[in-house]
């Protein structure tokens, strides 16, 4: 008798144990995500903080990729363009082209004409769009750089090269090969070479 109730306390006892275990096990892999993050989410400075840009811009409106590879972000252009000294008088015109992407970047806006949120990139190598949490939103780009750009939609697993220096206003008028519909709201990844 006291057997079983010691056997039957031992099982409530273990049973309890292999629940808070499934707990920590259930809680577990956000945790341990959130902790290492390698995965895919750049981080980035904005306001003094920093954020992850693969899960929202937390109200910033325009994001740039540093000399570095790191990223700063800002509420708007105008922020963008006091912190960088571009605004100011004497400021040597001629730096920012018409629509505001300096030379040497790959600008990406979400809207058409140039319009909406906004991703630079400058350095060489390939940039995985979501991770900064712009993955399939490009409307309009610019390529103001010497050398083409490559433009990556994994879904036709096609490319859309970018000449140098040259902008698109509208990609609903890009078609992707093999009529798979337009470019608009389809890059994935961005290919920059060495300019
Ligand atoms: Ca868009
Ligand atoms: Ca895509």
């Amino acid at each position: 008798m006291t057997g079983k109730k010691t056997s039957f306390r031992a099982s409530a006892h273990l049973l309890a144990l292999v629940g808070s275990a499934a707990v920590i096990l259930a809680l577990s892999p956000p945790a341990a995500v959130a902790e290492t993050n390698t995965g895919n989410g750049v981080l980035a400075e904005y306001n003094g903080r920093t954020i992850d840009l693969s899960e929202g811009w937390q109200g910033a409106t325009s994001c740039v990729e540093q000399a570095d590879g790191g990223f700063r972000c800002y509420d708007d252009e105008e922020d963008y363009l006091e912190e960088q000294g571009l605004d100011a008088p004497g400021a040597e015109a001629g730096t920012i082209a018409g629509d505001g992407c300096e030379r040497r970047y790959l600008c990406l806006w979400d809207d058409r004409y140039y319009a909406g949120k906004k991703v630079r990139f400058v350095k060489a190598g390939r940039h995985d769009l979501s991770s900064v949490g712009f993955g399939n939103r490009a409307n309009s780009f610019y390529n103001n750089r010497t050398l083409p750009s490559e433009l990556y939609d994994v879904g036709c697993g096609c490319t859309l090269h970018a000449a140098g220096r040259q902008p698109r206003s509208e990609l609903s008028l890009i078609e992707k090969p093999n009529g798979v519909g337009t470019w608009n709201n389809a890059i994935d990844d961005v290919i920059l070479h060495n300019d």
